[in-house]
This record gives structure tokens, C-alpha cells and sequence, in this order.
């Protein structure tokens, strides 16, 4: 065995030292420190939703609808989201179980597996559905995906355990549960259900890798595969991620809701947390029988502007997640400024319909501060629409929200859903339907 020499080790550590300080810019241009500082915010002039790619003014509704709307459309489509498959799929419903007196009694429970091949064999979705039994007629819902397991949500023993994609995400189980069955009801914190239920409103809910698992597998797992076309191995550069099939599967729902006797399909209320945030937002933008949509701290890639490069930034959002958006997204990175459109034009996208956003105070992360202008900035569309957008200049106080055709809060304490949250969305739901 030979030793080094000390002049050997000294040379190793020199040759290490300057490997380090050689490649510090590329490792900080590839991992940029994230920006906190509103004085640090770079200058931008944000893209105009009533002005056409033309040049030329929307100055009518006919406009708006015929020409603006699809250009505001297609630049998601095709340089952020990706677009989403026209194909139909064969796509079936089976109530696969059923309880008149769930929770005590108050609620009726039914769950629907949504199946995405003729053959049943593929992929498929679960849809848990909680509806008020006070209530005599057709309900009002809420539809938002979990990130954990249908049965995550409430500790009902009569909820199935998710079957998809959990063991592979084994790490996200919450409450340090050992087996997926031990996390029944560890997310119910999140899940206020038996207040929805007694404000007469019902609660539909997905586990959101039921139809694409949330990693980069290339898109060989979920639902794209269904949707190649011969030879086709992945989704071109202008083509659906993960968010746009999380989309895809919040309107298979509200095709199944449709069918649905108990529920009031024209108030389906559609409510995304974070990353299903983005995808509620863009759900609701290509999807317009979805009568309201909330963003509950959707941050980059959902309500908060892009140009800000306020805490996560498309290049940071790219890095770690790249198979969220489409690939077109990448040039983006770090390069903000080229963007030809930013969110305020996402949630333009739906209008007039009543949108509510919602940020938290120390979830900067999400930039708090991006959203509120990116509600406050989509309001000239609102307004075009005969309908009077968001009411305030500034952004208000903790836990003052603002409501009118679009709502906005900010609440106190980190990311995540509260029971703030919730009452604020049941008050914007009851405004909006004259309750
Ligand atoms: C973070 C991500 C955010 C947000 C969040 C979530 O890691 O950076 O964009 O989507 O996850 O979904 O919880």
C-alpha cells in the first residue's frame, strides 16, 4: 500500500480549491439565490390581455372572445401548459361504492372510478364524493385533488386507500405513517368536510397521481401514453406535462359531475391547492363549465406573475420539476423578460366567471405579492366583461379579504390550506350563488 506524499495531498486540496471557485458562477447560474427583496424585483412592462397581438385595442366583448381570448390561449398552450390532446378517450363511470349514511349520518358518501381505457384496464381515477343529506335539492360542489390519497383527507374507515402511485411516494405520506393505510385521515387538517357539508355545499375529491404520477418518467406511466400517436414516445415540445394532464382530469370529473342526479353541475366550484393550484387555474381556463375557480397558493407557474422573479422562478420551477410544463417552457428560464404574456393573462382566461386567489404571508416562496397583481391586473378583462373584477388598488390587510367578481386574501402563517381558507371560499361561493 503506498501513502501520499504531503506535497500530493496539498496539490489535491489546490486542485479541489479551484475546481470550487471555477465553477461557482455556472453551479449560481444554474441554482440562483432566490430574490426576497422587493427593491431587487427587475423593471418589466407586463403584456397587455386587451391588446392583440396585432397592435390593435379589444374594445368590445365580440373581440374579446373572437380574437384576444384564443391568442391569450394558444401562447399557454403552446409555450407554457403545452396543449392538450382534442382525442377523446373512451372514458366510463362506476359508482363502486356507496353510503346513504356516512359521517354520523350527515353525509352521503360515494365513490366513482372514472375509467380511462374501453377495456378498463389502464389508467383510472377515483373520485370520493361527500353530499349533505340536509340538503333536499341538487348541491353545489367543490372539486379540488389531493396530493396524499383519497382516504388522506378525512379518518371515514368507509374511504377506499388509494391504490396508485403511493408506494412510490412513499415519502410524502404524512404524519410519518409507516404503511399507506396508516395515513387514512392525515391530511384532514386541510379538509374541513363536515363544515362544507353543513353549509350545503358537497366536496368531490382525487388523488392527483390517480391520472399522472408526479416524478419525471418520461411520461411513460398515466395517461399520456393513451394519447400517442403511432411512434410517438413522448409529448412534443408544445404538448401537455403533468399539469395539463392534472387539468385533463379535474374536467373528466366534471364530465362525471354532469351525470350526477344530486349535484348542481352549473356550480361546480373548482379549488387547487400549490401545484394543483396551476392546474386548477389552468383547468378552469380551458374548461369554461366550471362556474368559479380558487387558487389557494398556486405561486410560480400558477396566479403569481413570472416577471417579477420573486422567490421560485421559472428556471427553479424547471429545474426541479421538469415535467410539469411543456418543454417549450425551458427558454424561459432566467430569461423572464421574453416572455410575450405572464399570469394576470392565465386568470384573464376566466373571465367573467367569479376567480379567487389567495395567498399566505410567509409563504414568499409563492410571492404573495405576484398574485395579488396578477388578480388586480386581469381586472381590466373582468371589466370589459360587465363585471367589476377585483375591488382594491392595493393589496389588503391579513386576513381581510376583498370579494367581488374576483376575490383575493392573504392570510397569516405559512403555505397551506386553513379553515381560514375555506370559510373565505364558502363566503365567495354563497356571494356568487345568492345564498
Ligand atoms: C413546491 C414548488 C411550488 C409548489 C409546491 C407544492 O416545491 O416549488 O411551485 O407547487 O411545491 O405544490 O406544494
Amino acid at each position: 500500500m503506498t501513502s501520499k506524499s504531503p506535497n500530493s495531498s496539498l496539490c489535491l486540496l489546490f486542485t479541489s480549491l479551484l475546481i470550487c471557485v471555477l465553477s461557482a458562477p455556472i453551479l449560481f447560474a444554474q441554482n440562483p439565490v432566490a430574490n426576497y427583496d422587493e427593491k431587487a424585483v427587475p423593471a418589466f412592462q407586463l403584456p397587455d390581455p386587451l391588446i392583440l397581438g396585432s397592435g390593435d385595442a379589444v374594445l368590445d366583448t365580440a373581440t374579446w372572445w373572437s380574437l384576444r381570448r384564443p391568442e391569450i390561449m394558444e401562447m399557454f398552450e403552446n409555450e407554457m401548459f403545452g396543449k392538450t390532446p382534442d382525442m377523446k378517450l373512451p372514458v366510463s363511470f362506476e359508482l363502486t361504492s356507496l353510503d346513504k349514511n356516512a359521517l354520523g349520518g350527515i353525509a352521503t358518501r360515494k365513490e366513482i372510478t372514472v375509467y380511462f381505457t374501453a377495456d378498463k384496464s389502464g389508467p383510472s381515477m377515483v373520485i370520493l364524493l361527500y353530499l349533505p343529506n340536509h340538503v333536499e335539492s341538487k348541491v353545489p360542489v367543490f372539486l379540488a385533488m389531493n396530493f396524499n390519497g383519497n382516504h388522506t383527507i378525512h379518518p371515514d374507515s368507509g374511504v377506499s386507500i388509494t391504490r396508485s402511485w403511493l408506494e412510490v411516494n412513499r415519502e410524502s405520506l404524512s404524519n410519518g405513517s409507516k404503511t399507506v393505510a396508516d395515513s387514512r385521515g392525515s391530511a384532514s387538517r386541510r379538509w374541513p368536510v363536515e363544515m362544507i357539508l353543513q353549509r350545503g355545499y358537497g366536496l368531490a375529491t382525487i388523488y392527483y397521481e390517480d391520472i399522472d404520477p408526479d416524478f419525471d418518467d418520461g411520461f411513460q406511466n398515466g395517461i399520456h401514453p393513451l394519447f400517442y400517436k403511432s411512434g410517438q414516445t413522448s409529448p412534443n415540445s408544445n404538448e401537455w406535462g403533468s399539469i395539463g394532464a392534472w387539468a385533463w382530469g379535474y374536467s373528466r370529473a366534471m364530465d362525471y359531475l354532469e351525470t350526477d342526479g344530486d349535484i348542481d353541475s352549473r356550480r361546480v366550484i373548482l379549488m387547487g391547492h400549490s401545484r394543483l393550484g396551476k392546474a386548477a387555474l389552468w383547468a378552469g381556463a380551458q374548461d369554461q363549465r366550471f362556474s368559479v375557480v380558487i387558487s389557494n397558493n398556486s405561486g410560480c407557474g400558477g396566479a403569481a406573475l413570472s416577471k417579477r422573479a420573486y422567490g421560485e422562478t421559472i428556471g427553479r420551477i424547471n429545474r426541479v420539476f421538469p415535467h410539469w410544463f411543456c418543454d417549450n417552457f425551458l427558454k424561459y428560464g432566467e430569461n423572464e423578460g421574453s416572455l410575450t404574456f405572464d399570469q394576470h393573462m392565465l386568470l384573464s382566461l376566466i373571465a367573467p366567471r367569479p376567480l379567487y386567489v389567495a395567498s399566505a404571508e410567509e409563504d414568499l416562496w409563492a410571492d404573495p405579492q405576484g398574485e395579488f397583481l396578477s388578480a388586480l391586473h386581469a381586472s381590466p378583462v373582468y371589466k370589459l366583461l360587465g363585471t367589476d373584477g377585483l375591488q382594491a388598488e392595493a393589496r389588503p390587510l391579513p386576513g381581510l379579504p376583498v370579494m367581488s367578481t374576483i376575490g383575493y386574501h392573504i392570510r397569516k402563517g405559512k403555505h397551506d390550506v386553513t379553515d381560514f381558507d375555506w370559510e373565505c371560499y364558502l363566503n365567495f361561493a354563497d356571494m356568487h350563488f345568492g345564498k
